[in-house]
C-alpha cells in the first residue's frame, strides 16, 4: 500500500516533466545553462502541500539507510567566509554565533561578500581531517557546502561567490569527499536554503514580483544541489537548512519537488527532515502521498526525551556544538562553558541509547586548521572508542528500564545488551531490571564475569570490583539477557 502510493507519486512527478515550462531564468552570477527541471516553478507555486493529516510510516529498511542508522557517529563541519573573522568585526567580539556575524554586526553584502578575496585556507590537508575523523570513531561526515551567507565551498557553475574566485581556487569539497571516502568515512552535505547573498532570495512573498524572484533563487539552489549531486556521486545524502522563511513554507511544493528530483536521480539518497517546509519529522506521507524526509533531523542542541515513545520508532540525529552555540570558528572560546570529551560521550551514548544518530560539530579556522580545542576532543573521544566502538556502531534502543548509572544500548547486529555506566554507585552495585519472562546469565566488565545477584522486583545486582570501578571511564558492562 504504501509502496503503490510512493510508486503513484513518482508518477506524478514524472508527469510533471512532460508539462515542464521553462521558468525565468536567473543570468547574474550564471556561468553556465542551468541543468533542467522536473517541474515548472509556477506549477509548484500552485500545487498545495498539506499541514496537516500527515501519516507516519516508519523507518526506512534499504541498505542504504541500514548504513546510515549503523554509523550513528557523524562529525558536523561548518566552514565559510565566517571563519576569516571568527566572530570578531571591527574590533569586536560578537558572542553570538559566528556564522551569523554579517546578521549581529549588520555588515553589508558588498563588504561581507569581498571577504572571497581573503579566503585562502593554504593549511587544510583534506587527509590530515580525515585520519582525524577517522580516529575520533566519525563513521560520516556532514559539511556545509553552502551556508546561510550563501558562498559556495566548491566549484559551483551557477555563481561566481564560490571558492574559484578565491586565492585558493582549488575545490574544498571535493578534496574532502576524496579524502573521507578514501578511508571509509560517508559524505553527507550540508545545505541553506536561506540564502543572503543571492539577489533573488526573498524572506518573505507578498507581492507578485517576489514570487517570481523567489521562484528564480528556486531554480538557482535547485540547479546547485543537482550539480553538487552530479560531481559528486559518492555523497550518501543531503542534509538541508534554513527553510524556516515565510517564503519557504509558502511555497511548500518546492521542498516536494527538490526531494523527489534527488531522489529520481539517485533512489538511496537520504535527505533530513528539516528540506520539507511543512517538517512533521521522519519518513511521513501527507495526505497526497507526498514522501517528506528520511528521519528527524531536529534536535539541535538538545536530545529528545527518553520517554518520547515515537523517537524509538523512527530514525533520527541529534546535532550538537562544542560550545554553547558556536557552529563556525568563532576565536573566543571562553565566552560559555566548552563541553569535554566526557561529556561528548554522554551526549553520543545517551543519544544511541534512544535509537538516534549523533553529529558532533567542528568549526575549522580560515587557514584550515582545526583549533586544539577540537583535537583534544577528538583525542579524548578516541581513547573511549578505541575500547568501546562496538557499543556505538549498530547500537540501538535496548527497551531497558533505565537506571540512574547512566545508559543501555542494544546492539542489532549481535544481540548484545550493554549497560553505560556514567555514574558509578558508591556501592559499586549496578541495578539492572530485566522484562518479565526474561533473565540476566552474565554480566562482564573489562572481560571478567561479574558476581550479581537477584533481588525480587528490584531486579539484579552486579558488584563492580574496585580496581574496574577505576578503570576507563565511563564503564561499560556486557549484559547477557535471554
Ligand atoms: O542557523 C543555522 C546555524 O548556523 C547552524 O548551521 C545550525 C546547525 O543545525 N542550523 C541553523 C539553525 O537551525
Amino acid at each position: 500500500m504504501v509502496f503503490k502510493k510512493l510508486i503513484i507519486s513518482v508518477l506524478a512527478a514524472a508527469i510533471a516533466v512532460v508539462g515542464f515550462v521553462c521558468c525565468e531564468t536567473h543570468q547574474k552570477n550564471t556561468k553556465k545553462a542551468q541543468v533542467s527541471t522536473s517541474s515548472s516553478v509556477t506549477e509548484l507555486q500552485n500545487k498545495k502541500v498539506l499541514k496537516y493529516g500527515a501519516q507516519y510510516i516508519g523507518k526506512r529498511q534499504d541498505e542504504a539507510m541500514k548504513k546510515f542508522r549503523a554509523n550513528r557517529f557523524g562529525q558536523f563541519i561548518h566552514w565559510g567566509l565566517y571563519s576569516i573573522a571568527g566572530g570578531e568585526w571591527k574590533g569586536k567580539i560578537y558572542k553570538g554565533a559566528a556564522e551569523w556575524l554579517p546578521s549581529q554586526a549588520k555588515i553589508p553584502n558588498s563588504i561581507w561578500d569581498s571577504l572571497q578575496y581573503q579566503f585562502n585556507p593554504v593549511k587544510y590537508n583534506a587527509k590530515a581531517w580525515a585520519s582525524l575523523a577517522k580516529k575520533t570513531g566519525f563513521k560520516y561526515v556532514t559539511i556545509t557546502t553552502k551556508h546561510h551567507e550563501g558562498f559556495s565551498l566548491w566549484k559551483s557553475e551557477h555563481t561566481n561567490f564560490d571558492i574559484e574566485a578565491t586565492p585558493y581556487k582549488g575545490d574544498l569539497i571535493e578534496e574532502l569527499v576524496k579524502a573521507y571516502t578514501t578511508v571509509g568515512i560517508d559524505v553527507y552535505f550540508y545545505y541553506s536554503i536561506l540564502d543572503w547573498h543571492h539577489k533573488d532570495w526573498r524572506n518573505d512573498i507578498k507581492t507578485e514580483k517576489d514570487s517570481l524572484a523567489f521562484s528564480r533563487y528556486y531554480q538557482f539552489a535547485k540547479n546547485q544541489v543537482l550539480e553538487l549531486q552530479q560531481k559528486f556521486p559518492e555523497a550518501k545524502g543531503f542534509w538541508f537548512d534554513g527553510t524556516w522563511s515565510k517564503s519557504w513554507k509558502k511555497n511548500g511544493a518546492y521542498s516536494y519537488d527538490l526531494e523527489m528530483t534527488l531522489k529520481k536521480a539517485n533512489p538511496n539518497i537520504i535527505v533530513n527532515s528539516r528540506l520539507r517546509a511543512d517538517d512533521f519529522g521522519s519518513r511521513h506521507f501527507d495526505s497526497n502521498g507526498d514522501l517528506m524526509g528520511d528521519y528527524q533531523s531536529g534536535y539541535e542542541r538538545y536530545l529528545p526525551e527518553k520517554n518520547d515513545t515515537l523517537i524509538t520508532k523512527m530514525d533520527w540525529e541529534a546535532c550538537m556544538t562544542l560550545p554553547v552555540r558556536q557552529w563556525g570558528y568563532h576565536k573566543d572560546w571562553s565566552l560559555s562553558h566548552v563541553k569535554t570529551a566526557n561529556e561528548a560521550i554522554e551526549l553520543l551514548v545517551k543519544t544511541v541509547s534512544l535509537g538516534g544518530n549523533f553529529l558532533l560539530n567542528y568549526g575549522p579556522k580560515a587557514d584550515g586548521t582545526f583549533r586544539f580545542e577540537e583535537i583534544a576532543i577528538s583525542n579524548g573521544i578516541e581513547k573511549w572508542m578505541s575500547e568501546y566502538k562496538h557499543v556505538i556502531y549498530n547500537g540501538d534502543y535496548a527497551g531497558l528500564k533505565t537506571q540512574d548509572w547512566g545508559y543501555y544500548i542494544k546492539n542489532t547486529k549481535t544481540g548484545k545488551y550493554y549497560g553505560i555506566i556514567f555514574n558509578m554507585p558508591i556501592s559499586r552495585q549496578m541495578r539492572v531490571e530485566v522484562p518479565k519472562g526474561k533473565k540476566l546469565t552474565q554480566a562482564i566488565v573489562n572481560g571478567n564475569s561479574a558476581k550479581f545477584h537477584y533481588h525480587d522486583k528490584m531486579g539484579y545486582y552486579i558488584a563492580i570490583p574496585q580496581a574496574d570501578a577505576l578503570t576507563l571511564s565511563p564503564l561499560v558492562v556486557e549484559l547477557n539477557i535471554e
